[in-house]
């Protein structure tokens, strides 16, 4: 795809009203790939399909019927089950899904005599005032119908079930923006602002930084499950049915938008260099990545082709950090390193250490049910030793990066996506969670996880692994005098009460540290 100008995405909350032209437009194109045929390569389902398609789950939603002629296994085998999850390539991956999607869309937009520099919008959450589902999403009638806008859809229940869609905004945040490095490890510690080192991967077991957090909360959050059979995802709460929902694409707009915005801030952010990243699955004999364009084409792109906006044709209309973004020295402060010195460390680029070790772990598998769950974490005396000399070094200025220190949530395993709880550390017994928010380690959103269970699935069931960054709970626990302890009480606090049918377990609760 060679850019002919620059497309500039915009903020869908401040376009100018409910249905402003761009959100018009982008109704029309939609309605007008929905009257294609699944078996048109351009066609709304076959769209959805090349993020994922489970044929039960659609037909039970009402998305396939017996009378759907299929398309061919060439093109299914070519374009379908496509999306990158639980990868350091999920956002490239998605930058030219999304990328070839617009411009079908605006294809469509110009053949129905609307704007030739249609972009699609995005949807900010974060920014006061605009979490709420944008209202041309919510309402059946439209400007040209009633009963029929195409961007509503019935199955999108919201964080409570009931229809009300918004994303709860202190259940979302953007702390994957302060890591400094785009890829990560699997084995405990941090996987990286943008995901760890995999092959083509569609269904991968640990997530990234963005991903975790807000990518798959949202994705639970807006579509919820259908309150009569909690079975029943919401279409934005499952990979093999997000596609479906017109917000998806404004969704990940914004996960696109927040990848430049992590490169920007600072300089030092950069993308992976290693060439099995640049060049893509690919290059090692796997599947490559490739779209469906409203010419016919096909179009197969590279990550390394994804890098640079201005290259591929357009940008956002507002690229500063949208939270305010902690800087590193301030945990340096924190710990005792003099103003001086965290000065001077500063103006180096300081790389995070890679060796990983685990710390403890807790004895057996955790069943989530109700309201809350917990465990215990028991803590290697001499690895927990490690970690205090650490930090204890830092403070005489000794070390530029004190160890940091990670909670891992292995093998969860579950039937219903839009499940998502809150996990604390540290908590002393009975307490009220809500009281102790210095506490809190982050929180998990399952999204994928029915399909990682899958027993004859792409991991043969092992379920996902979320990885949650609890340095500066440790750092607090230790400037207390208080980490010097036998084992680390976690609970696990569902957003929602979790329903015995949603099997959700944890296969193991784990803490690493990783530094020099
Ligand atoms: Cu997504």
């Amino acid at each position: 795809m060679q850019p002919t100008q620059q497309y500039i995405r915009q903020n869908i909350w401040e376009v100018g009203g409910d249905w402003a032209d761009p959100i018009l437009w982008y109704a029309r194109g939609v309605a007008a790939m929905r009257a294609r045929a699944l078996a048109k390569p351009t066609s709304w389902r076959f769209y959805g399909a090349i993020h994922g398609i489970d044929q039960r789950l659609w037909r039970q939603l009402g998305y396939l019927s017996q009378s759907d002629p299929m398309p061919s296994s060439a093109l299914r085998r070519a374009f379908w089950n496509q999306c990158q999850h639980g990868s350091w390539y999920f956002l490239p991956w998605h930058r030219g899904y999304s990328l070839a999607f617009e411009a079908n869309i605006r294809e469509a937009v110009i053949n129905l005599g609307g704007p030739a520099d249609w972009a699609l919008p995005y949807w900010n959450y974060f920014k006061p005032n605009q979490s709420q589902l944008p209202p041309a999403f919510a309402s059946v009638d439209w400007p040209d119908g009633q009963g029929n806008n195409p961007l509503y859809v019935q199955q999108r229940y919201g964080p409570r079930n009931d229809g009300n869609v918004f994303v709860p905004v202190d259940l979302i945040n953007l702390t994957a923006m302060n890591d400094p490095d785009f890829s990560g490890s699997a084995s405990g510690g941090s996987p990286g602002f943008g995901g760890v080192d995999t092959g083509f991967e569609h269904a991968g077991q640990v997530h990234g930084g963005i991903e975790t957090q807000p990518h798959d909360w949202v994705h639970g959050l807006v579509g919820g499950g259908d309150p009569q059979n909690p079975r029943l995802p919401g279409l934005m709460s499952d990979p093999d049915t997000a596609g479906l929902d017109p917000i998806f694409w404004l969704h990940h707009a914004n996960i696109d938008r927040l990848w430049q915005v992590w490169r920007q801030n600072p300089s030092t952010h950069v993308d992976p260099i290693d060439p099995r990243w640049i060049q893509g699955p690919s290059s090692i004999g796997e599947r490559n990545f490739s779209m469906p364009m409203p010419d016919g084409t096909t179009w197969t792109y590279t990550p390394g082709d994804m890098e640079d906006l201005a290259k591929l044709g357009y940008t956002y209309d507002d690229l500063s950090p949208v939270v305010a973004v902690p800087e590193p020295g301030q945990r340096l402060l924190r710990l005792g390193v003099s103003a001086a010195a965290v000065n001077a460390i500063q103006g180096a680029v300081v790389p995070s250490g890679n060796n990983v070790e685990l710390v403890g772990a807790n004895h057996e598998a955790l069943r989530i049910t109700g309201s809350e769950a917990h465990t215990s974490v028991q803590l290697d005396p001499g690895m927990r030793r490690k970690v205090s000399a650490s930090l204890a070094r830092a403070a005489a200025a000794e070390e530029a990066t004190p160890d940091k220190v990670f909670l891992n949530l292995e093998n969860v395993r579950g039937l219903i996506d839009s499940t998502a709880f809150q996990v604390y550390i540290g908590l002393p017994e009975g307490v009220d969670p809500a009281d102790y928010p210095e506490r809190r380690a982050g929180g998990i959103a399952l999204f994928g996880v029915r399909k990682a269970s899958l027993a004859d699935g792409e991991n043969a069931g092992q379920g996902l692994t979320f990885v949650l960054d609890i340095t500066n709970i440790i750092d607090e626990l230790h400037l207390n005098n208080t980490f010097d302890v036998e084992t680390l009480d976690v609970r696990i606090v569902p957003i929602k009460p979790v329903p015995e049918d949603a099997q959700v377990s944890i296969g193991r609760v784990s803490i690493f540290r990783q530094g020099r």
